[in-house]
């Protein structure tokens, strides 16, 4: 039953009888597969389910422990994996080769999921069989060849320019007001900025899709103001959670996605509540979501920030029996198909599944305006927390994705003011969004000295010369930028880290803990932004 795949540097043998030669690798069939290494590889390519999930080279002798609290790995990573003894990843993985190439096993098709044992790469589908990838070869040549094959069975994002971005997130939180927006917006002046974002804290609530108080003209009404600006309206919003305060939750119990038991499954913990996901294959709430989305267009949005996606994709029972990746992506074609030739940048957003439906997608965590947080990072195990060193790892290593969607590294930052990062950092993660091109920031002009100001100007309308000279180095117009100081993950902590990292795991699954920890968070944010609410 078994069969060799032969290639320039080595033969591997696999589990799958039958393969196809195609150009760059081998196309096999099944719903399980394995690859016999003949060495033994040093190093894993680990690829995160969705955005916010670490993607990254490991040695194999790094132990990755799960992250912590439990209650959010539905919202930081694929659930049903966090426990996994080996090295995994969602549908590809890689190991390295004695000559420094790479040994891909890629999955084309959805719930699917890949592991190193020992010196077997495993690949199964967790419902029925798919198509596989193998290749062997320099590492991008490899996964560019993988890309191309994610692109004829899913597609690409439509639109071809990049949008630049000024987004309300990294600087004002959700503590954004009409009038505040409407003076940043208008100091903003000339900078060239496509689009004008609003981010969360809009809305009425999580589910509830209506302004709130603080936007008492309307949506429509803010983005009249947008587009008398010459600019473009974006808008934020997370379609696929619903929060036990909103009133959706109270209205349509039965749009829930559940377990096998009936429960509600979860989808996380932020705003100080529990998040729960909507069915994306009730028909009820494919009305809802078409009509929604319809409304935002209404209002005037061209562009759309649609967040904690991976919602829509946690494991659970659903109406129609569908698997759950098939019914994320079965709910985003009808988000797609309402919003017509708006850009959709998808975030927290499963990464196979959004191929073909969005245009831009979000590559890595959230940046911050610090390198790496102590207690998230270290502490608790998170390498998904937000952080330029973590969104910056992830970010790099999922680069091959470019070829079929923009790749959105998160947001850049000029100020001085209200940033610990050092000037290095700052230009690393500069640099970056260089690479992929997607620019955006949350910087009020305000918070900017006139240096900053122009910097930020000259970076908006430069398209510098990008080449990749390696795996974690470029030249940018000829300059040498690299990477690797976003690379390493800690050490293992000394055992009274160890106790306090446990303590803290095991305390902060409690809402109440969680509830304080978002309440001291505003708490903090609502000093720093005082001086834009004039
Ligand atoms: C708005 C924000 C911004 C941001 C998004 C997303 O794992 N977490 O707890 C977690 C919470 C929020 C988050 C990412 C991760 O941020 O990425 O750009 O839109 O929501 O609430």
């Amino acid at each position: 039953m078994n069969n060799s795949l032969i290639f320039n540097e080595l033969s591997l043998v696999t589990s799958i009888e039958k393969s196809l030669p195609i150009h760059g690798g081998y196309l096999l069939s099944g719903s399980k597969l394995s690859i016999s290494l003949p060495y033994k590889p040093h190093q894993f390519y680990r690829h995160g389910w969705q955005s916010w999930s670490l993607t990254t080279w490991v040695d194999i002798t790094c132990k990755i422990p799960p992250l912590k609290p439990n209650v959010l790995h539905p919202m930081q990573t694929d659930p049903g994996y966090v426990f996994s003894e080996n090295h995994n990843g969602s549908w590809v993985g890689a190991v390295d080769t004695q000559n420094g190439h790479v040994v891909l096993l890629g999955a084309l098709g959805l719930e699917a999921h890949v592991e190193l044992d020992g010196q077997i790469l495993k690949g199964w589908y967790e419902t029925g069989t798919g198509d596989w990838f193998v290749a062997c070869g320099p590492e991008q040549a490899v996964l560019a060849r993988y890309a191309g094959l994610l692109g004829e069975r899913f597609g690409h994002g439509h639109i071809t320019e990049q949008p630049r971005v000024w987004c309300t997130w990294y600087s004002l939180f959700t503590e954004i007001y009409e009038g505040q927006l409407l003076n940043i917006f208008k100091e903003l002046g000339v900078l060239p900025f496509d689009i004008f974002q609003i981010d969360d804290g809009w809305q009425k609530g999580i589910g509830d899709w209506d302004p709130n108080e603080k936007f008492p003209s309307g949506m429509d009404g803010i983005a009249t103001k947008i587009r008398l600006l010459g600019r473009i309206p974006g808008l934020w919003m997370a379609p696929l959670l619903v929060v036990p305060s909103s009133n959706i939750f109270f209205q349509h119990p039965d749009w829930l996605l559940r377990n096998e038991q009936g429960q509600c499954v979860s989808a996380g913990f932020n705003w100080g509540e529990p998040l729960f996901a909507l069915d994306t294959t009730h028909p009820e709430v494919l009305d809802w979501l078409t009509l929604l989305m319809k409304k935002v267009r209404t209002w005037g949005y061209d562009y759309l920030k649609l967040d904690f996606l991976y919602a829509g994709a946690l494991p659970g029972k659903r109406h129609n029996g569908m698997p759950r990746e098939t019914a994320y992506r079965h709910g985003l074609k009808v988000i797609r198909a309402a919003l017509g030739d708006a850009y959709i940048l998808t975030c927290g957003a499963p990464i196979l599944p959004s191929l073909g439906l969005c245009d831009g997608l979000r590559v890595g965590p959230d940046v911050a305006s610090y390198w790496d947080g102590f207690r998230d990072s270290h502490l608790l195990n998170n390498l998904s927390a937000p952080g330029v060193q973590n969104a910056i790892r992830t970010t790099v290593n999922r680069l091959w994705l470019s070829s079929l969607v923009h790749t959105d590294p998160d947001v850049v930052y000029f100020r001085t003011h209200n940033n610990n990062l050092l000037t290095e950092q700052k230009q690393l993660l500069q640099d970056l969004v260089q690479v992929t091109g997607y620019k955006a920031t949350s910087d009020p002009p305000s918070w900017l000295n006139a240096d900053e100001r122009n910097a930020l100007n000259n970076f908006l309308e430069t398209k510098p010369k990008v080449e990749r000279t390696g795996r974690y180095t470029f030249h940018i117009n000829g300059r040498a930028v690299d990477f690797s100081p976003a690379m390493p993950i800690h050490d293992p902590l000394n055992l009274p880290l160890r106790v306090v990292g446990f303590f803290l795991g095991w305390i902060t699954n409690a809402h109440w803990v969680l509830r304080l920890n978002d309440w001291l968070g505003r708490k903090l944010v609502a000093p720093v932004i005082k001086d834009t609410k004039r």
